[in-house]
């Protein structure tokens, strides 16, 4: 079955675009792609415009949308139910969705419907309700400009001949010859061809894994890896690096830069993700409400998550299950990510995902001081609903959140602080519960300090 990639069009709703329009910034590229076309219809040839209409056309190109290649999902299941239940659920939702509407997509459409120039056409998007399903950044300044929002919905990077945004590059050979270096040791491995769902993370020796990887395609069935340590180069793009509220809160208060003293460690860390073609992720919430980059080294993902993510997906998610797609606001998008693609979510983004090629990725999870309110929302809700997510809440995760907010009243700007502070309450509200991880409760203390500490500024604060 080869999907098919219908055109996708602006919808009602309006959203007006958060920071800047999604357009081709001037000195992306050396020659504009689509000439600008005069009254009439008929195309001036780009050299006889004058220089500055030929600067104020090419601000408005709109960087073309990359098609998505066709993939299979008619693949073997050598006759093992557990394998045909997730092609069935990945199936069904993959029929469901359509591709992800960009800010692109909408100005190319309306480009389209508005040949008459520049005037016009920004008139017509001034006027047009924006719904894009995902947010496309085109360059390190406009990532790093919605890291610092609470962007309703995943940012997409998708990589050109000459642009790409994750820093250091991995080969397949060196990532090879990084596993094979311990054959004997152990990682956790997702096996499709285990049938209970609740067995199919196991500890498989590295050589063992080489082994299948090397099989032929059509006679394997599907693995994914899904914690590997990334020891290898950092990827992460350097934008996400310095919105880590983690790592900002290790080094504030520094007095140097130097190693001498620091107390900084290598505090975010990158995980690599390893799949083998028709490897299926069912939907889920990654843990700890936290945000998380994907970026592709090698191969191809592609991610389905609902057009809407607010919480209220999220409990959803919580009471159908993972293998449910009715129900969500708006429906499902997908996006392909392809070698040097960055994806990234939000907290508690609901999320699927098929792997139509192997594929080699890079992520990570973090937090923001933007998105920190509805961190302390989605937490809570893990808390009560930890099939919400492929991963237990664990004292590791109390201890971060612990740092960050030991230090936040310092580092976040008025607003995000008072956002915060208010967000507070569903934990100081809410009584202890004894299965969660023991670091909670210093978590909740360094949550009342905070709060405590807040309030007396507010007592300084003029009306
Ligand atoms: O690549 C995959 O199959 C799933 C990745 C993911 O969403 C996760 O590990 O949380
Ligand atoms: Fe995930």
């Amino acid at each position: 079955m080869i999907p098919e990639h219908p055109e996708a069009t602006p919808l009602e709703n309006p959203h007006r675009p958060p920071v800047s329009m999604d357009v081709t910034m001037v000195g992306d590229d050396p020659e504009p792609t689509s000439l600008p076309i005069e009254k009439g219809g008929r195309k001036r040839p780009w050299s006889t415009l004058g220089k500055q209409t030929r600067k104020r056309h090419k601000e408005l190109e709109v960087r073309s949308i990359r098609q998505p290649a066709p993939y299979d999902l008619d693949f073997n299941t050598f006759g093992n139910a557990a394998i045909e239940d997730l092609r069935t659920f990945i199936r069904t939702l993959d029929k469901s969705a359509h591709w992800a509407v960009t800010r692109s997509r909408i100005i190319e459409n309306l480009q389209k419907e508005e040949p008459r120039g520049v005037l016009p056409l920004l008139l017509k998007i001034y006027n047009t309700p924006f719904d894009e399903d995902v947010i496309t950044v085109t360059n390190s300044r406009s990532l790093k400009a919605y890291l610092e929002q609470q962007f309703p919905k995943p940012l997409l990077f998708q990589s050109t001949r000459d642009s790409r945004i994750g820093a250091g590059l991995l080969s397949w050979e060196d990532f090879w010859d990084f596993l094979r270096k311990d054959p004997q040791k152990t990682i956790d491995v997702y096996d499709y061809s285990i049938v209970v769902e609740a067995e199919r993370t196991v500890r498989r020796r590295i050589e063992d894994v080489i082994k299948h990887w090397e099989q032929p395609r059509d006679s394997r069935t599907a693995l994914n890896c899904l914690d590997i340590e990334n020891r290898l180069a950092q990827c992460c793009p350097l934008p996400i690096v310095d919105a880590d509220l983690h790592g900002r809160t290790l080094q504030h208060g520094e007095l140097t830069v130097g190693k001498a003293n620091s107390s900084w460690g290598n505090a975010r860390k990158e995980f690599c993700i390893l799949s083998t073609d028709k490897a299926i992720s069912v939907i889920h919430a990654d843990t700890a409400a936290q945000l998380t980059f994907l970026y592709v080294i090698h191969g191809r993902k592609v991610i389905y998550f609902p057009r809407r993510i607010d919480l209220n997906a999220a409990r959803l998610l919580a009471r159908v299950g993972s293998e449910y797609i009715k129900g969500y606001d708006g429906g499902w998008a997908k996006v392909e990510l392809k070698a040097g693609d960055l994806f990234v979510m939000p907290p508690s983004c609901p999320h699927a995902v098929y792997t139509p090629d192997d594929c080699l990725l890079v992520g990570g999870h973090f937090y923001t001081s933007a998105h920190l309110p509805r961190t302390l929302e989605a937490l809570r809700l893990q808390e009560e609903n930890p099939q919400i997510s492929n991963e237990d809440l664990e004292n590791k995760h109390y201890e971060v959140l612990t740092r960050i907010f030991n230090k936040f009243d310092e580092i976040g700007t008025a607003d995000e602080i008072k956002q915060a502070w208010a967000a507070c309450q569903i934990f100081l509200d809410s009584r202890s519960r004894p299965k969660l991880p023991e670091k909670r409760k210093d978590f909740i203390k360094a949550l009342i300090e905070f709060s405590k500490r807040v309030d007396k500024s507010f007592e300084n604060e003029p009306e």
